[in-house]
């Protein structure tokens, strides 16, 4: 019998990801390979290729060592076709295969670069997740606003997770009114860092050699690169961070990158991890008292919650989910999102900590550098490429839905109600960022003024017709129609001036 191919993608590395739970070992031949195409659709950080690449050689020689037939290509293989596609039609021709089985890609790109194949390739659905995409619609079906806490429930129900029976854990579904506190003095943890192997070090050289135009830091390189490192990671999360994780989820620190957070979103996208895992050491550590409810309830949210919301969002909405922008936003991503020269120092922080880490946290991505690019009217596929570029947890179907509809309302509502925007005040309470800036939050126009606060205001303006009549806005344009004509037209000349001066390049 023919062999097939078994197309394992960068981001499958789960052993019992569905191609090979279909396979068969005496007969078919295992296909991994870091490929041009997709090492540059964006230019990705260079930690976050290195992760990648270091990752699937070690799983390639792990499936080598259990028995299976392998064909791994790097990336300088100088017969390397440089994409999934060509790779797959690379071992047609040296092998007598004429049939592919894969795993369905996180992105509706390759996906239909494997449906237009000239040889059959089977797409298994990914149930890696814990809800599919027919479940996911059928709880949309009919319903007028898709919002993810009721979806949530559904999804605490079916696995049982922080239940009472058929009642939430402590009577109570959310717990996030518990977890808003500003920044503590000092963190006392960090995640855990891995020394380079010698494969994560041949990795790094090529790295270095073929990315080092691309924007962020290779070296040093600490993050786990197989499933047994990321397991050491989780359970170092669940003992040092999952206890404080809920009080600061939404806290902001100049110096601490990653405070409580778990560092893990780039080793359950790749596979090395699974939700269920995850989820289920931290729903022990609540029940052994080692960690609260509001921090577990959190955590558990965030994965079998938004995670699994967001994906269901993509590819419910299909391939032109990316290129919406209902608010017409059109001015070109400003410079300094590649070089951190702003003299704003909560974009800054957030933007340097990006270059060295591919990592900022949710409220740094939503809150900083996401609020900024819609107050100041970026065009969301430009932030959109940018997010997927610099993160080393970024694939398209939980980034897009992130960007494209909670960071830049550029789906005209699906993921948030209203947009997710503030002024200043908002990132004063919650971060120590204000303090050292060349801006002053306290002041809301001119020369000194936070830009946040009269961009904020310009924004709600600019866009009365779509939001005035939000009632959950309500206050905020009553608040803004309170204000004098001067100071109404002092804040719009004040944001324009700034917009002007950012557009023309000057260091704002
Ligand atoms: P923690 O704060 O420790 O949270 C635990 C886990 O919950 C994460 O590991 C992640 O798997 C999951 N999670 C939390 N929030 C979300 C969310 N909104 N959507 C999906 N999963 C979530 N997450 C990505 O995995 N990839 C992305 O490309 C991505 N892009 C984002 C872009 C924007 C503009 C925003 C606002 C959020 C984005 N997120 C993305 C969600 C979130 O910011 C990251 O999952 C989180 O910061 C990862 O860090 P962590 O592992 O320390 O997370
Ligand atoms: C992100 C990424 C990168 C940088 N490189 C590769 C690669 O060389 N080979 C590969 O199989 N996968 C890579 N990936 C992950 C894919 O881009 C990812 O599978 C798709 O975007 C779908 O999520
Ligand atoms: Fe950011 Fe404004 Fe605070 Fe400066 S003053 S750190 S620009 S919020």
């Amino acid at each position: 019998m023919k062999p097939r191919i078994i197309l394992i993608l960068g981001d499958q590395l789960s052993p019992d990801i569905a191609a090979l739970r279909e396979a068969d070992k005496t007969r078919d031949i295992v296909l991994m390979a870091e490929v041009a195409d997709e090492a540059g659709y964006v230019p990705h950080h260079p930690k976050k290729i290195a992760f990648l690449f270091a990752a699937m050689r070690k799983f390639a020689a792990n499936l080598e060592a259990d028995g299976w037939r392998m064909r791994y290509t790097k990336l300088d293989d100088p017969d390397n076709a440089g994409s999934i596609s060509g790779e797959i039609l690379r071992v047609c021709e040296a092998t007598s295969a004429e049939e592919c089985f894969a795993t369905e890609p996180g992105e509706f790109r390759l996906i239909t670069a494997l449906e237009e194949m000239p040889i059959p390739v089977h797409q298994f659905p990914d149930d890696r997740f814990l809800c599919s995409h027919a479940e996911f619609d059928a709880w949309a079906e009919g319903r007028k606003e898709l919002r993810m806490e009721y979806f949530y429930r559904e999804m605490r129900r079916k696995t049982g997770l922080l239940m009472d029976g058929d009642k939430p854990e402590g009577g109570k579904w959310n717990y996030d009114h518990d977890n808003r506190k500003p920044p503590p003095g000092s963190i006392d943890t960090a995640p855990m860092h891995f020394t380079p192997d010698d494969v994560v070090e041949e990795v790094l050289d090529l790295v270095a050699a073929r990315f080092d135009n691309n924007f962020g830091d290779l070296r040093p390189f600490w993050f786990a690169t197989d499933i047994g490192q990321a397991r050491r990671a989780l359970s170092h999360f669940i003992s040092h961070a999952l206890p404080q994780f809920g009080d600061y989820q939404d806290a902001m620190m100049g110096g601490e990158k990653f405070l409580y957070h778990s560092i893990l979103s780039m080793y359950l996208n790749a596979g090395l991890l699974t939700w269920h895992e995850i989820c289920e050491a931290a729903a022990e550590a609540y029940a052994k008292g080692t960690a609260p409810l509001n921090a577990v309830e959190g955590f558990i949210r965030q994965i079998i919650g938004w995670r699994e919301y967001m994906r269901g969002i993509y590819f419910r909405e299909g391939p032109d989910y990316t290129q919406r922008n209902v608010l017409g936003h059109d001015r070109a991503l400003p410079e300094f999102y590649w070089d951190g020269q702003t003299q704003m120092a909560c974009m800054a922080s957030a933007i340097d900590q990006t270059r060295e880490e591919a990592y900022a946290h949710h409220i740094q991505r939503l809150m900083v550098t996401g609020n900024f690019a819609l107050l100041a009217g970026i065009d969301p596929h430009a932030v959109h490429e940018w997010y997927l570029a610099v993160y080393a947890d970024a694939y398209e179907w939980v980034e897009a839905p992130n960007v494209i509809g909670m960071s830049q309302f550029a789906d005209g509502g699906i993921v948030g109600s209203k947009p997710y925007v503030s002024g200043g005040n908002y990132i004063n309470k919650m971060s120590d960022y204000c303090k050292g800036c060349r801006y002053d939050v306290k002041v809301k126009t001119g020369e000194d003024g936070c830009p946040f606060n009269y961009l904020y205001w310009a924004f709600l303006h600019r866009h009365r017709d779509r939001f005035g009549k939000n009632p959950r806005m309500a206050q905020m344009y009553r608040t803004w129609m309170r204000m004098s004509d001067e100071k109404r037209s002092d804040t719009i000349d004040s944001a324009e001036a700034f917009l002007s001066r950012m557009s023309a390049g000057e260091r704002v």
